[in-house]
């Protein structure tokens, strides 16, 4: 049976001030993330599950288990999330991605517009999301813990757009961390080895 377990986070807690805060991620991956591993791996033993990896649960149990599927998933969109971050304000995106990028969304420049009007959005707690679609990169978002996965879509890039991931520092102001993401928090070179890996 699987055993989902906590990663360290790739940075010290402090390394994505001022974009973030160390007392948000201390929070936010002490805690919440914390919390989706410990009932994750509950339910998983509660139901019995015996898929080998996570990505197999989660589409497995989309629409049909909720507190394994909530939990899990979850999970798998922290172990992303924390990966895809570094502080990197004005970050230079590699060519390939960015070419890629201008091809199927116009500009870096659209592209960066309609993701944060995904995260503003998305009503109530959930995620936006740069995904590979049959080949095309495309801007989605998503309810609660759900994952681009379950819609046999590859997430290339995803922010947590719940209130714990930018209460702390933005308070209700959705549309200024998204923002403060997009142009400073995104690790360009993961977004593009996601690319790579699946072209
Ligand atoms: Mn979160």
């Amino acid at each position: 049976m699987i055993s989902l377990e906590l990663p360290d986070l790739p940075y010290s807690k402090d390394a994505l001030a001022p974009y973030m805060s160390a007392e948000t991620l201390e929070l936010h991956h002490d805690k919440h993330h914390m919390a989706y591993v410990t009932n994750g791996n509950k339910f998983i033993k509660e139901n019995n599950l015996n898929e080998d990896s996570i990505e197999d649960i989660v589409k497995n149990t989309y629409n049909k288990n909720a507190p394994v599927f909530n939990n899990v998933a979850q999970h798998l969109n922290h172990i992303h999330f924390w990966e895809i971050m570094k502080n990197n304000p004005d970050g230079k995106m590699p060519s390939e991605l960015e070419n890629k990028i201008n091809d199927d969304l116009g500009s870096v420049e659209s592209m960066k517009e309609a993701f944060i009007n995904a995260g503003i959005g998305q009503f109530g707690s959930g995620w936006c999301w740069l995904v590979l679609n049959e080949g095309k990169i495309e801007i989605t978002k998503t309810p609660n813990a759900e994952n681009p996965i379950v819609h046999d879509q590859i997430p290339l890039l995803g922010c947590d757009v719940w209130e714990h991931s930018y209460y702390v520092d933005y308070r209700n102001r959705r549309p200024d961390y998204l923002k403060a993401f997009i142009d400073n928090l995104v690790n360009w070179e993961k977004v593009t080895e996601n690319f790579l890996k699946n072209v």
